[in-house]
């Protein structure tokens, strides 16, 4: 099975509008969407989701801005999709990111940083059953695979 990672359009990300335009990038990348839910994170969901950090200077920032404003979870797949999506979001706050980046092409801040993605397969099987069921995981095939992959290497 491809792989799969749990990606957040955080609260920024909502209110300053740029939810299209940053799905719009993992579109056409080729990334196939399987989950999607709008929803306020809770506190304590929030300190779940960031549970590795716990102890660490700037988790109860990072609790705080994560359930500041509504979210768009979402879970996208791909081979490889974890190390590609971390490669299209940029550094972790976007006064370092790369331009051409989401985080460097859309934010300047070292507070805010717009979007979250599991940063391991290990994290992304964590984190997905955070907010997702495994029935609300939708498995279909992607027209367009054939064109986007290309014929299989010969062995
Ligand atoms: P996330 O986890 O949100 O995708 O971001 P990163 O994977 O790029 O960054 P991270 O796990 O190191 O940090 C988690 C979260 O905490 C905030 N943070 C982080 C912060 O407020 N100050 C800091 O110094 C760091 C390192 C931002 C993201």
């Amino acid at each position: 099975m491809a792989e799969r990672t749990l990606i957040i359009l955080k609260p920024d990300a909502v209110q300053r509008g740029l939810v299209g335009s940053i799905i719009a990038r993992f579109e056409q990348k080729g990334f196939q969407l399987i989950a999607a839910k709008f929803m306020k994170i809770s506190k304590a969901l929030a300190q779940k989701h960031y549970a590795v950090h716990k102890g660490k200077p700037f988790f109860e920032r990072a609790v705080q801005y994560l359930s500041s404003s509504p979210v768009l979870v979402m879970v996208w797949q791909a081979d490889d999709v974890i190390k590609m999506s971390r490669r299209l979001m940029g550094e972790t706050f976007g006064t370092e990111a790369q331009p051409g980046t989401i985080r460097g092409d859309f934010g300047c801040s070292h507070g805010f940083n717009l979007i979250h993605g599991s940063d391991s397969p290990a994290s992304a099987e964590v984190e997905i059953p955070l907010y997702f069921k495994p029935e609300e995981l939708i498995d279909y095939p992607l027209a367009q695979a054939h064109w986007l992959y290309g014929p299989p290497d010969e062995a």
